[in-house]
């Protein structure tokens, strides 16, 4: 229970041409036997991610990902999963060599630059292959950050530990605070979380916790109610609180609730700030206005979770949905973290929450569909809405302003 969450790790990736030393260089950094290393070209095939931490980093995950330059069949299949992975990393260490650095290499590099990926590459086998300064000179002028080693002698290592530990030092990942910006010390946060059929037994969910950590950390006095109790707390409360915090689930109600002049957000808000870019959120939310008899919305489930009988995003949101337009509107789910639908066909997608996945994971989503012009709200953003109190819910971000006008 005291593991930092997989989606709130940096996360490293290892790629490069086959044979070019990424398992070795994996297993080198971590000290430890993670990723099979063999002579043999296309040794590793399925992607290898283990959680770890890293002196002077903290949490990371890392991943260690088939060759780039794989053929056959079953090669473009382990290529497409190594790309995959470029998805979920902030930082992909390149491992080449000096004489195999090829065409793969640089395109590789662009790839991991466009989608705004930090990148280093590292020269390996210089223990048999002699020092290329061409090659260093040419990603010297790109502006990318290089290095040379050798995994098997060990050579340079703890150098190239400090190049990670540096670059990755720099990638802010999802450490910046979830209300920080938004309540000042002494202020009363409260934080209504309804307890029904659907909340696990016997604990709090990993967001509301991490809200309440966070009101610690910065010196406000949280109190946690269920929505049944929120008018009895406010009622007695002698101090206004500065902020009201709601399960979107209860949001309609607790707005009621809530006088006008106390600020009110709901978890999934604040964490769509966090996890992905809440205006393109609140932009693409508008689109369900204009849904017609028949239209497709895809549902964007980040992971493959057991779903319930009353499912947020599979019934709840559907039906709702539905209420609100009066339209015959078609659902239909992608689950999991690659996209096997062609996103083409509908009219929107509504990203989940994203509590499995990291922010990177996230923006690549939204960034697809910004490039196919397909509106993207996600769940939170979509529940306000067609409950008529997202504005008010927004409210409490600046950068919000005016984009529901
Ligand atoms: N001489 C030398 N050999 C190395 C070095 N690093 C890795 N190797 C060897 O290179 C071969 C390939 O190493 P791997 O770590 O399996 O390479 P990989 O990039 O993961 O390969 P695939 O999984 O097949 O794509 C193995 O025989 C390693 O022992 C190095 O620094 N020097
Ligand atoms: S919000 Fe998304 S990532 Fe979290 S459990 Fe639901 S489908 Fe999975
Ligand atoms: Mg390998």
């Amino acid at each position: 229970m005291n593991e930092t969450p997989i989606a709130n790790r940096l996360a490293i990736g290892s790629f490069g041409r086959r044979n070019a030393g990424k398992s070795s260089f994996i297993n080198a950094l971590t000290g430890q036997d993670l990723a099979i290393v063999d002579k043999s070209p296309g040794t590793t095939t399925d992607p290898v991610g283990k959680a770890m931490e890293v002196a002077g980093l903290g949490p990371v995950y890392i991943y260690d990902t088939a060759g780039i330059d794989d053929e056959g069949e079953l090669g473009v299949k382990r290529v497409s999963k190594s790309r995959e992975i470029i998805r979920h990393i902030n930082l992909g260490i390149i491992i080449t060599t000096y004489q195999g650095y090829n065409s793969f290499d640089d395109d590789l590099i662009k790839e991991l630059k466009n989608m705004g990926k930090e990148v280093v590459v590292f020269f390996n086998k210089i223990d048999i292959e002699a020092k290329d300064e061409q090659k260093e000179n040419a990603l010297k002028e790109r502006g990318i950050t290089h290095f040379s080693l050798s995994c098997t002698t060990g050579k340079n290592m703890d150098e190239a530990r400090q190049i990670i530990v540096k670059t990755g030092s720099k990638l802010s990942v999802e450490n910046s605070t979830i209300i920080g910006d938004l309540i000042k010390t002494g202020d009363f946060v409260v934080l209504v979380v309804p307890i029904d059929l659907g909340a696990p037994k016997g604990r709090l969910i990993l967001p509301q916790v991490q809200v309440l950590r966070d009101c610690l950390d910065n010196d406000a006095v949280p109190m946690i109610v269920k929505d049944r109790e929120l008018q009895f707390a406010l009622n007695n409360l002698s101090t206004k609180p500065a902020l009201v915090i709601c399960d979107s689930q209860v949001v309609l109600k607790t707005a009621g609730d809530v006088p006008a002049d106390i600020k009110l957000s709901t978890f999934s808000i604040l964490f769509s700030r966090l996890k992905g870019d809440l205006t393109e959120f609140v932009r693409g939310v508008k689109a369900i206005d204009s849904l017609k008899d028949g239209d497709k919305v895809l549902m964007l489930e980040a992971c493959t979770h057991h779903s319930q009988a009353d499912d947020i995003g599979r019934v709840k949101i559907p039906r709702w949905i539905r209420q609100y337009t009066g339209k015959d509107i078609a659902f239909e789910v992608n689950a999991g973290p690659s996209i096997n639908k062609d996103v083409k066909e509908y009219k929107m997608a509504i990203a989940c929450g994203g509590c499995m996945i990291n922010r990177q994971e996230m923006m690549a989503r939204i960034v697809d569909c910004r490039n196919l012009g397909i509106p993207i709200p996600n769940y939170g953003v979509a529940i306000s809405y067609v409950q008529g109190v997202l504005k008010r819910v927004i409210a409490p971000f600046p950068e919000t302003e005016g984009l529901l006008d």
